[in-house]
């Protein structure tokens, strides 16, 4: 039985599928996003490039070492920004509780819009249909009850993919993933987990709440209901958050003021489109940066004026930047807005306004 229905739509190679669309040319060379410079990382590449072991996040000299021939473009934030609005309009014709994750991905709880589908198969494929249509690009949409299970499902068949898990499968499906996939799991705790050998998300079902909050403590118990696929999370709107932040983790570890606030430009432009979209206002802004040790830092300041662009987000991230010590290499980076001020505006009709496109 489906309690819920919730999906996870990720984009595939987001700013690369974005530069094939718009040069088609690109669609037949390995394709990297990222500043062509020795200290760069790649932003993502295309299918292409991938199969030369190309990632996200690599060194940009790694990466053209392993795929010489590579066309590398740098990235053109504010036109993955204009798609990423589009892309999460399209979203908001099938519901209107939307969470974005990032700029290429979002979690939809789609329960109410079910009743005009017969079943999660049509929905789900009329959601890919409709951005393919309207974008010319391609998202991986994972379904299931929790919003555990919809994430991992949108992995698992990239590109392009589209995986259902009824409720009734979702532990099998669940479980022979490898634990670092497990929400919650940074990397030092996945460590220990596969230390004591767990190393898939099932291998906790065979091991006792209680002896797995013994060594996590509370995230233990929390462990052991996600093997389960025990997930009470809700989506939650932008209008709802009492936040809105944009984060990433980088490949390799950068140092110093110039590079991290360099790096927390792109953020600047998506949390402002982000709060755009929320009709919300920033009362503060908080910057946190995670160091190579994985010692969390963070620092915030109220904002008398609501930032009205994402230059002057930059100037008052520059400003609180200067807080930070630089002591350490950083590993992640973090802006989020709060004290958030909502302008009343409408709420959006949960349902679409036509069924043509339902019916195709
Ligand atoms: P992802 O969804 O992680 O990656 P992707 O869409 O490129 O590829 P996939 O098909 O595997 O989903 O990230 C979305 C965009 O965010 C990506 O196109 C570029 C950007 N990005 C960075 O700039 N740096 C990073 O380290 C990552 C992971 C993503
Ligand atoms: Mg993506």
């Amino acid at each position: 039985m489906w309690s819920r229905i919730i999906a996870h739509a990720d984009m595939d190679a987001f700013f690369a599928s974005v530069e094939m669309r718009d040069d088609p040319r690109l669609s037949r060379v390995p394709l990297i996003i990222g500043h062509p410079g020795p200290r760069s990382v790649v932003c993502t590449a295309n299918y292409l490039a991938r199969k030369f072991h190309v990632h996200s996040a690599m060194p940009m000299t790694t990466a053209l070492r392993l795929c010489p021939q590579a066309v590398v473009i740098p990235p053109r934030m504010e036109r993955y920004l204009q798609v990423s609005h589009q892309i999460m309009q399209i979203f908001s014709e099938f519901t209107a509780c939307i969470e974005p994750l990032s700029c290429d991905e979002a979690f939809l709880d789609l329960s109410d819009a079910i009743g005009l589908f017969p079943g999660p198969r049509l929905l789900g494929q009329a959601i890919k249909r409709k951005v393919f249509q309207e974008t010319g690009l391609t998202v991986s949409v994972g379904m299931g009850n929790t919003k555990l299970v919809a994430k991992l499902a949108s992995d698992h068949q990239k590109p392009d993919g589209l995986t259902i898990v009824p409720p009734s499968e979702a532990v099998d499906f669940i479980a022979p993933l490898p634990i670092q996939r497990l929400w919650g799991a940074g990397p030092k705790t996945a460590a220990k987990l596969e230390s004591l050998g767990i190393r898939q998300i099932g291998d906790l079902t065979r091991r006792s709440p209680t002896y797995l909050s013994k060594i996590f403590g509370q995230s233990g118990f929390q462990f052991y209901a996600f093997a389960h696929n025990c997930d009470p999370r809700e989506v939650i709107t932008e209008r709802e958050a009492k936040s809105i932040g944009v984060e990433r983790t980088l490949w390799s570890d950068i140092e110093g003021y110039p590079a991290v606030f360099e790096a927390l430009l792109p953020l600047c432009e998506e949390l402002h489109q982000r709060l755009q979209r929320a009709h919300a206002q920033a009362g503060g802004l908080r910057i946190k940066l995670k160091t190579s040790h994985f010692q969390l830092h963070s620092r915030q300041m109220a904002l008398p004026v609501n930032p009205k662009n994402p230059e002057e987000y930059s100037k008052l991230t520059s400003i609180l930047l200067k807080e930070f010590l630089f002591d350490e290499p950083i590993r992640l980076i973090g802006l989020a807005a709060y004290d958030l001020n909502l302008e009343h505006h409408p709420r959006q009709l949960p349902l679409p306004h036509s069924e043509s496109w339902i019916l195709q």
